[in-house]
C-alpha cells in the first residue's frame, strides 16, 4: 500500500513537472527539465562522443574551429570506409545510444515534447555538440525561422557531464524570442548578425536578457527552435559536451 501511495505521489509530481515545464516551453521557448536520463547512460554517451571526436580529429582534412559536431544517423550505420575525412565522418549508432534516446522520450521530455508538439515527437537531427577548451562563443543565431504553416520542431541539450559554471561556455539563450508576439510589432525577427540587421531585431537583442541554466549530467534544456541563442564560450580546462535532439511535429 505504501509503495502504491509513494509511486502515485511520483506520478503526480512527475506529470506536475512536466505540465509546467511545457507551460514554461511555450510561453517563453525554453524549459529546463531535470535527470531525464540514468546517469550510466549519459556516461557511456559521453565515453562514446570523446573517443568518436578522437577517431574524427585523427582523419585528414581541417575542422572549422573548435566547437565540434557529430552528427548520428539513428537509422542505420554508414560504413566506416566512406567516412575517410573529417568532413564525412559519422559517428556509429549503437545499442546504448538508441537506449539513451528510448529513455529520453519514455521520461519527463517525453511528456514536454509530445506536448509541444501535439502528439508523438519524429526525431530529425541528433548531434553531439563537443566545445573543446578556448572555444570561442557563437554569434546569437536560430536554429529556424519562424513561419506559421511550419510544422513546430524542438531540440533538446542533454548535458552529458555536470555544466555548472559559466566559463564551462553553457549554452546562451533568449526568453521569449521564438513566436511574433514575443516582438514589438507582432512579427517575428531573426537575431541581428554580420548579414542581416534589423533596426527593430537590434533592439530586441539590447533589451533581452540571457540566460543559461547550470546543469547536472542527464539535465537538459528544451528549446523552440525559433529561440535565439548561442554556444558560450569554453573558458575552462576541459571540454563541454551536449547531446543535441530535435524532435518535429509528425506531418500525416
Ligand atoms: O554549443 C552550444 O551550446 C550550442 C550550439 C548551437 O546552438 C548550434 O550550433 O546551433
Amino acid at each position: 500500500m505504501i509503495q502504491f501511495i509513494i509511486r502515485l505521489l511520483d506520478e503526480v509530481i512527475m506529470h506536475g513537472t512536466s505540465t509546467n515545464a511545457s507551460i514554461e516551453l511555450d510561453a517563453t521557448g525554453i524549459c529546463v527539465v531535470r535527470d531525464v536520463v540514468p546517469r550510466n547512460l549519459v556516461a557511456a554517451a559521453l565515453f562514446d562522443v570523446s573517443s568518436q571526436i578522437e577517431c574524427m580529429l585523427a582523419l585528414p582534412g581541417r575542422s572549422y574551429g573548435t566547437r565540434y559536431f557529430l552528427r548520428y544517423r539513428p537509422y542505420g550505420n554508414v560504413e566506416q570506409k566512406e567516412c575517410q575525412e573529417r568532413s564525412n565522418f559519422v559517428p556509429k549508432w549503437t545499442k546504448s545510444h538508441a537506449e539513451l534516446l528510448a529513455s529520453v522520450l519514455d521520461g519527463k521530455v517525453g511528456d514536454v515534447i509530445t506536448g509541444a508538439l501535439g502528439g508523438p515527437p519524429a526525431l530529425s537531427e541528433i548531434t553531439a555538440i563537443v566545445a573543446a577548451p578556448g572555444t570561442k562563443a557563437q554569434t546569437v543565431h536560430s536554429d529556424s525561422n519562424f513561419e506559421e504553416t511550419a510544422p513546430r520542431a524542438i531540440t533538446c541539450f542533454l548535458a552529458l557531464h555536470d555544466i555548472l559554471e559559466e566559463r564551462m561556455g553553457p549554452t546562451k539563450f533568449y526568453p521569449s524570442t521564438h513566436v511574433p508576439a514575443c516582438f514589438r510589432q507582432g512579427k517575428w525577427l531573426p537575431p541581428p548578425d554580420d548579414h542581416y540587421r534589423h533596426p527593430m531585431a537590434v533592439r530586441h537583442l539590447e533589451d533581452s536578457k540571457e540566460q543559461w541554466f547550470p546543469l547536472r549530467a542527464g539535465d537538459c534544456v528544451c528549446m523552440d527552435h525559433c529561440c535565439w541563442h548561442a554556444g558560450g564560450a569554453n573558458k575552462s580546462d576541459r571540454s563541454r559536451s551536449l547531446l543535441s535532439l530535435t524532435f518535429v511535429q509528425k506531418v500525416s
